[in-house]
This record gives C-alpha cells, sequence and structure tokens, in this order.
C-alpha cells in the first residue's frame, strides 16, 4: 500500500518531530493545530507519522530499536528535514540516557543550517506546578544533554533553542511553533530528475524510470546502465555514494544492502539534493522491500507523480 504516501515527498517542507515513544510528539502536534490537521497516512510503514497542516507536512518519528533499515529511513527523513523538533518527557528519567543518544544522532544526520528546536515536554507534570513527578529541571536537562555545545562550536551550523513545553495543557506551545517557523528556510528541494533505475548486485534492473522525453533524456539511459554495469561487484560488497558527469547530465549512484540506485539530472542540479532524493528513493524502494509491499506499477505511479513536469 503506498497510495496517498507521495504527498509527503512532494512537499518542500518538512518539519520532523523526533523523540522516544511516548515524548508527547503526537499530542503536541494534534494540540498545537487544534483540528485543522488531516492525518494522511502511514503507509510507508515503520511506526513514521505524517501530518498535514497548510502546506507543511510534519513527519512523526518514534526513535529507539536498532534494526539498521529503520535508522537509514530516520537518517534519510533528517536529511531531507528543513527543521528538526525534538521531544523529550522531563519526566522520563529511565530513558534520558537512551534519548541523549538519538539526540546526537540526529544532529549529526541533519544538514547544517537547519534549525533544531528542543521541548523538553511534559512542564504541567512538575511538582511546583502541582504535578506530582520527579522531573528534570531546565539546568539538569541541558547539562546531561550538553546542549552547551549549541552556544560554542555549533553556533554557526544550527540556530537552536530549547523550550519548556507542556503538549498536553499547551504551554509554550504556540511559543515554541512560532520560533520554528520563523526559522524555516524557504526553498525547493526538489531537483530537475530525469531519470530513476534500480537495480540489485546480479545486475537485474528492477525499476526503469524516466521523468523526460527522448530529446531531453539524451544519453543517459545509456550511461545510467554503463555505471550499473560496472558497480555490481561493488554494490554486492559494500554501500557506496558515487558522483558521475557526462557532457550534459549529473548522474549519482547509490548503492545499499546489495541494491543500486542511480538517478540523473541537467548538468546544473545540485548534488546534495540529487544525492538526497537517490538515498530516499532507494530506502523506500527497500523498505517496501522488506515489508513486501513493493510493487512496481505503484512505486513507478508514486514517483512520476513527484517529479514528472506538470503537462501544459
Ligand atoms: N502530563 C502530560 N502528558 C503528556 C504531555 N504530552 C503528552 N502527554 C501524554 O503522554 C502520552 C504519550 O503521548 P504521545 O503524544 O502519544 O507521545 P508520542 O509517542 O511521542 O507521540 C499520552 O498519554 C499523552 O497524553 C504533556 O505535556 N504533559
Ligand atoms: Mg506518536
Amino acid at each position: 500500500m503506498i497510495k496517498g504516501s507521495s504527498s509527503w515527498l512532494k512537499k518542500t517542507k518538512s518539519i520532523v518531530l523526533l523523540g522516544l515513544e511516548t515524548a508527547g510528539k503526537t499530542t503536541l502536534v494534534n494540540g498545537w493545530a487544534r483540528g485543522i490537521t488531516s492525518r494522511t497516512t502511514t503507509t510507508i510503514g515503520l511506526d513514521i507519522e505524517h501530518v498535514e497542516v497548510g502546506n507543511e507536512i510534519f513527519n512523526l518519528i518514534d526513535l529507539g530499536g536498532q534494526e539498521a533499515f529503520r535508522v537509514t529511513l530516520w537518517k534519510t527523513y533528517a536529511q531531507m528535514a528543513q527543521a528538526i523538533l525534538f521531544v523529550f518527557d522531563i519526566t522520563d528519567s529511565q530513558r534520558t540516557k537512551e534519548a541523549v543518544k538519538w539526540f546526537w544522532q540526529v544532529e549529526e544526520w541533519v544538514q547544517s543550517g537547519i534549525p533544531i528546536m528542543f521541548c523538553a515536554n511534559k512542564i504541567d507534570l512538575k511538582k511546583e506546578k502541582g504535578g506530582d513527578k520527579d522531573a528534570m529541571s531546565l539546568e539538569e536537562i541541558i547539562k546531561t544533554f550538553d546542549l552547551q555545545r549549541f552556544g560554542s562550536e555549533l553556533e554557526a551550523e544550527h540556530s537552536f533553542r530549547i523550550f519548556e513545553t507542556s503538549a498536553l495543557t499547551g504551554e509554550n506551545i504556540d511559543k515554541a511553533m512560532e520560533w520554528i517557523f520563523n526559522r524555516l528556510q524557504k526553498k525547493t528541494t526538489a531537483p530537475d530528475v530525469r531519470k530513476l533505475v534500480i537495480g540489485d548486485s546480479t545486475g537485474k534492473i528492477i525499476c526503469d524510470i524516466a521523468f523526460a522525453d527522448e530529446v531531453e533524456l539524451g544519453n543517459d539511459d545509456f550511461e545510467i546502465k554503463n555505471i550499473i554495469k560496472m558497480n555490481i561487484d561493488i554494490a554486492e560488497r559494500h554501500d557506496t555514494i558515487q558522483f558521475f558527469e557526462s557532457a550534459d547530465s549529473v548522474i549519482i549512484l547509490v548503492s545499499r544492502d546489495k541494491h543500486l540506485c542511480v538517478v540523473s539530472a541537467p548538468k546544473k542540479a545540485e548534488y546534495n539534493s540529487l544525492r538526497i532524493v537517490a538515498e530516499t528513493i532507494l530506502s523506500l524502494f527497500l523498505t517496501q522491500q522488506y515489508e513486501f509491499t513493493y510493487e512496481e506499477n505503484m512505486f513507478k505511479e508514486l514517483l512520476l507523480g513527484f517529479f514528472s513536469k506538470p503537462t501544459v
């Protein structure tokens, strides 16, 4: 089942909420959007929720667990994010260590320049607010998570801010969301992809899609097939990312788990966005393979919907 899941890919702006299970991500988004959300799908599986509010897409990801392909997908989301919102339950002393570990893992994945917001959530449970829980103070959180780094060596890398919130009562949620929206970069991330081919390390072509007509494609098909042929040995042994340039195109090869994804675009395409596209599509493909939900025509339809130029 992939129907409906194209909308998250299509969006140019994506806010990714990450945190351990029960940190309060779903409550936060629901409460903030106050009924204007439309929960599209969770169809790519893996407990990732997609919530659409106006023109923004919120991807809610429960961190934890270690299956390699899950982590790969989280990484992809983090790399596509225009803003990161990390939600932490200040009363969850048992899993603080785990949360710290994931927080810094996410920071490593995120592209530089992307704002990161830390929600110290569930402040309504603090004793001074009438709650009955042992909760971490702001100072303790900053110290435990080593958040001072954002004021020193990471200062140029990300705008960072910590908010003490209650997703339940709504305290500080508007302020926090205002901060993140004010920092959203207004840029388009989708490059002009011309052709995409997915193959495996036996040389078998599994998926082959052209997003442009023959004239525009030029030699892309020939070049891509060649690149695959030359790299099946490497893909068999380890994961790789490679970059090629031909007379009028740039081509990116990404291989993972004995599969290769090769994407071509016009020469002016931005390398980094093209790489992210290739990685995202390969992640999506592999996830569907593992879950036995891959179906060639639906996969093609999904990607065609995303990359094809509107017909005039
Ligand atoms: N007291 C309190 N409970 C909260 C808060 N945010 C979430 N919760 C509760 O924590 C539980 C998990 O919340 P949920 O949003 O599903 O967490 P998620 O797994 O991160 O999406 C639910 O019972 C929520 O009602 C908060 O700020 N204060
Ligand atoms: Mg949730």
